[in-house]
């Protein structure tokens, strides 16, 4: 098309924007699965984005639609286009003087991303990175480079810098963090021509600054909190001052995206459980009640989606998930498994990171928070108890290989895990990477080539625990069970050693009263787990400590 182009493009890939079958899972998965192999995986839909009759984007994820509502504010709608890589042709043109990308995971180098690609060989890299490539190096940005700017930002923008890609990938400016108080002037010395800082580090804006959406989200992502003061040493997000979105303003947003076509609303926050919270993370719930029943009453919203939570408040409140009825009976997920009605569940990413309580205590105490770091195996047995009685199964990240860990501290991650062996979840574990702008930023990221046993035996149990949960069919299991022995002495034995071999064969059901002599778990079914599930766990008196985190 011999377009002028727009003077502001704004642009996401199709992995990072996707919302295949409702399925955040599932986009998760391009995280993680090796490019080369797409077509196997059977996920073409990756690389397709759906787009209005005029070629801009449907939906794009959440943190570029603000960008696109601060400039709107500022610049005449008719100069901003939103758009996939397959359509930067139609909108990059002799007028375009800035182009802006998102960049949610685009190297896939941060937690459970490159872990599982590289068992597909070390020179193999995620569908999200082939994907943002496709988008970063598009033949039209080259072209037209000499009368534009490449603006980079978003929570992996840090991953550009950290591969020293910046110069290489022509991008003038990477922005990393919140950006809501530095896009406007940022844009606007763009389109003066004027050079750009290489890097702009964002900062967290006032509430006021946070703008309301113009246009749909990917899931219909709508934000409800920002932030969060647990204070976890590894994460970014723990940076972020902690705020709620007013109630107006987060309906505002869900009625934009219900009007061009959305009917998942997914309520974007660290930690569900700080939404309008109380003195020392007390979870509000008339306020969560409200919430959920009002996002429900948008015309066109189905359905109800959730991002982050946290265990602890579940079991401070044990009441709480009863009064938050509605939010499983409007979820679009169901499992045979669930005692719904419509066998609905629903969903919350929770981290549980560790089984130990040394490592809890040293890295992230406020996770915990009203309770103890000695009470955190007794808080996620109880917690999981909680929600799985009232379907809530979780999907639950366990960091492997944290600054420190040692045997013990394994051994203590498995006799939890093993105490969780019929819960209703899905586990992930990942290993331990120093993000940018963390505490632990200059620690050694954990490597799958240096696992010990007891490591390998965590990383297979997880994957045993959820082949048998998600995977409903037989032939499916047995494909894993042939395929597996061939996997390791095919491939596996060569890259990672045989440190990986009886843990991986548990995964694959081979016999456990083979196993269980080589294996620190003992799954034979005559052992039952060391760690039980409390009756209650007592909240501490904490008028004599100190009792939130350092943030
Ligand atoms: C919703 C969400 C998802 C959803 C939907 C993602 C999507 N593509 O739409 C799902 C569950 C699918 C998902 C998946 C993953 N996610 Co995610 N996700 C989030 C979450 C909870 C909210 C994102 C959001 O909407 N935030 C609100 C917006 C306003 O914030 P924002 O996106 O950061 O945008 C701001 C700035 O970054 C900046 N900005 C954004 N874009 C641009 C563009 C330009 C040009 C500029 C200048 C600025 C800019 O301005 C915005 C306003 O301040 C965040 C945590 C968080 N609270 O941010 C994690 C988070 C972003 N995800 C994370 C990760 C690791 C992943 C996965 C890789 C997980 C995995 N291992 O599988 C996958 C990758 C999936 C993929 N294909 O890309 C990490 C990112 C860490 C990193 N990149 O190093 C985060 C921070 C969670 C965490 N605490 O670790 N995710
Ligand atoms: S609870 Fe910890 S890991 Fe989760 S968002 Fe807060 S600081 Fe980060």
């Amino acid at each position: 098309m011999a377009s002028r182009g727009k003077k502001i493009v704004l642009a996401a890939s199709t992995s990072e924007s996707c919302e295949h079958m409702h399925s955040t899972w599932k986009q998760m998965l391009l995280a993680t699965l090796p490019a080369r192999y797409a077509s196997v995986f059977n996920v073409t839909w990756a690389s397709e984005g759906e787009t209005w009759p005029d070629g801009q984007a449907k939906y794009v994820p959440q943190g570029l639609r603000v960008v696109e509502a601060l400039l709107a504010e500022k610049f005449p709608h008719a100069d901003i286009a939103v758009c996939y890589a397959d359509q930067l042709d139609q909108f990059v043109g002799e007028d375009t003087q800035v182009v802006g990308i998102h960049a949610h995971n685009p190297l896939g180098i941060t937690f459970a991303t490159d872990v599982y690609a590289y068992f597909y060989g070390a020179d193999v890299e995620p569908i999200n990175a082939e994907e943002f490539r496709r988008l970063i190096l598009h033949p039209v940005l080259r072209q037209h480079k000499h009368h534009l700017k490449i603006i980079v930002g978003g929570p992996g923008s840090w991953q550009i810098d950290k591969k020293g890609l910046q110069d290489q990938w022509m991008i003038d400016c990477i922005v990393d963090g919140e950006a809501e108080e530095t896009v406007v002037p940022l844009f606007q010395a763009a389109l003066r021509g004027e050079p750009l800082p290489r890097k702009v580090e964002g900062h967290s804006p006032r509430l006021e600054s946070i703008p309301r959406l113009k246009h749909r989200s990917t899931f219909g992502a709508v934000e409800i909190t920002r932030g969060c003061g647990r204070g976890c040493q590894f994460c970014s997000v723990a940076l972020r001052a902690g705020k709620s979105l007013p109630l107006e303003q987060i309906l505002a947003n869900v009625r934009v995206q219900a009007a061009e076509g959305a009917d998942f609303a997914l309520l974007v926050t660290e930690d569900l459980f700080l939404y309008e919270h109380g003195p020392r993370f007390a979870p509000n719930v008339p306020a969560l009640k409200k919430l959920f029943e009002s996002v429900a009453a948008v015309e066109g919203i189905n359905y109800i989606g959730l991002t982050h939570g946290t265990m602890a408040p579940i079991v401070a409140e044990p009441n709480m998930l009863s009064e938050l009825q509605l939010a499983v009976d409007k979820s679009v997920h169901t499992h045979p498994a669930s005692t719904h009605p419509e066998k609905r569940y629903q969903n919350l990413f929770i981290g549980i990171e560790t089984g130990s309580p040394r490592l809890f205590r040293g890295l992230m105490k406020g996770k915990g928070y009203p309770f103890l770091p000695e009470q955190w195996p007794d808080v996620v047995l109880k917690g999981m108890e909680i929600l799985n009685r009232h379907n809530w199964f979780p999907f639950c990240t366990w960091i492997i290989g944290l600054p420190g860990e040692t045997p013990d501290d394994t051994r203590q991650s498995l006799d939890l895990l093993h105490s969780l062996k019929d819960a209703k979840w899905c586990v992930v574990p990942t290993l331990f990477v120093p993000l940018e702008d963390t505490r632990l930023a200059k620690r050694e990221s954990a490597k799958l080539y240096q696992l010990t046993d007891l490591q390998w035996e965590f990383f297979f149990t997880c994957w045993r625990y959820n082949l048998d949960f998600f995977h409903r069919s037989k032939k499916a299991h047995l494909v894993y069970n042939l395929g597996i022995p061939f996997y390791y002495y095919l491939l596996g034995r060569r890259l990672f050693g045989k440190a990986m071999k009886y843990p991986l064969l548990r995964m694959g059901h081979f016999p456990e009263w083979i196993l269980k002599h080589k294996l620190y778990l003992d799954f034979s079914g005559k052992r039952t787990p060391r760690l039980p599930v409390p009756e209650r766990v007592p909240v501490p008196d904490h008028s004599f400590r100190p009792a939130l985190p350092a943030t």
